[in-house]
């Protein structure tokens, strides 16, 4: 047991003296990613005075608008972590293809992907965004090609989100458990909040947007239908930033539920920067995520940019929502 309030970076160094294979490179790696999100942190903070609200002018890949705080928390994280030597390349949902490492740099095992901004169409309206991040080993060495991002995600050796909200929270986990971190800015640290996280089994919180009920197959209908009967006693909540519905429901136990449907086939949330992420974190916490069908930490991808459907919560939630999910 740790003591709450020990910082993130002496907590990982505990974590990882356990781990006898470790040399430190891991270590050094989160080190950056933690100066990265602070970073972000203090811009996302001062969002309302000075000028990076508002949209780029530019589509991303996924042919969405691209905000200025994207770019801004995009580059931030490409220019803290490509001079620590620790990573082979990164892939980032705003950026089409991986980002190699400046040759000026050296290069070492690990990939980093990551979702800079989650939710930052909300951002210009002071409403919780955050940053998702995923952590893969390079199986091909140092010179990474895109095949070497098309791991499922049960090969991830980390993942976490820093939510810029109320305060700023570091959640992660390296498959040891599911831990919280609040950044205390008097001492500009983050500091243990939450160790250990379990999202209950059953949860009284839905989180779907509603307004493409008419395009969801019958099974999701059904399945939400089944959830507004009154004797169950659930709510329905629903922010539109996905950091933000994922961390209310692992701490107070719910579901999220974003389906392919009629028009969206293969869903909206991206697998490699979102879905597998996120699906690492509610496991360690005793919690579920599915495509309806399978397992998402066992999805092979085949595409970085790939979408999801993505059912993610409480284990009896999504087990029920799995049950229907086929149904016609
Ligand atoms: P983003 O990564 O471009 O911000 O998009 C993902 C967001 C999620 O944060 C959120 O859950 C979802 O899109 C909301 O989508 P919708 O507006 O269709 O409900
Ligand atoms: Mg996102």
């Amino acid at each position: 047991m740790a003591t709450v309030g020990m910082s993130l970076t002496q907590f990982l160094l505990e974590e990882q003296r356990n781990i006898p294979e470790s040399k430190g490179s891991f270590t050094s790696l989160f080190n950056d990613l933690v100066v990265a999100a602070k970073i972000i942190s203090r811009e996302v903070n001062k969002a309302g005075l000075i000028d990076i609200l508002g949209a780029a002018g530019t589509v991303n890949v996924q042919g969405e608008e691209v905000q200025k705080l994207d770019i801004l928390a995009n580059d931030t994280i490409v220019n803290t972590m490509e001079h620590g030597g620790q990573l082979a390349a990164m892939a980032s949902e705003e950026v089409d293809d991986f980002i190699p490492i400046n040759k000026k740099y050296p290069r070492g095992k690990y990939l980093l992907l990551f979702d800079p901004l989650d939710g930052s169409s909300n951002i210009d309206v002071n409403i919780s965004v955050g940053t998702i991040f995923s952590i893969l080993k390079c199986r091909t060495g140092n010179d990474a090609t895109t095949e070497d991002f098309l791991q499922p995600g049960v090969q991830q050796v980390c993942a976490g989100y820093i939510l810029y909200g109320s305060s700023t929270m570091f959640v992660y986990s390296t498959g040891h458990g599911t831990h919280g971190f609040t950044l205390d800015p008097s001492v500009g640290e983050f500091l243990l909040s939450h160790e250990n996280i379990k999202i209950p089994d059953d949860g009284k919180i839905y989180s779907a947007n509603e307004a493409n009920a008419e395009n969801w197959f019958p099974g999701t209908q059904k399945y939400i239908r089944g959830l507004k009967d009154r004797s169950r006693g659930y709510k329905s909540r629903y922010v539109g930033s996905l950091v933000s519905d994922f961390h209310r429901n692992l701490l107070r136990g719910g579901v999220f539920v974003y389906p392919s449907d009629k028009k969206t086939k293969n869903g909206k949330l991206r697998l490699l920067y979102e879905a597998n992420p996120l699906a690492m974190l509610v496991e360690q916490a005793g919690g579920a995520a599915s495509t309806g069908t399978e397992r998402i930490l066992e999805v092979t991808p085949t595409e970085l940019h790939q979408r999801t459907s993505l059912i993610i919560g409480s284990k009896n939630d999504v087990k029920e929502a799995e049950e229907l999910w086929s149904e016609v």
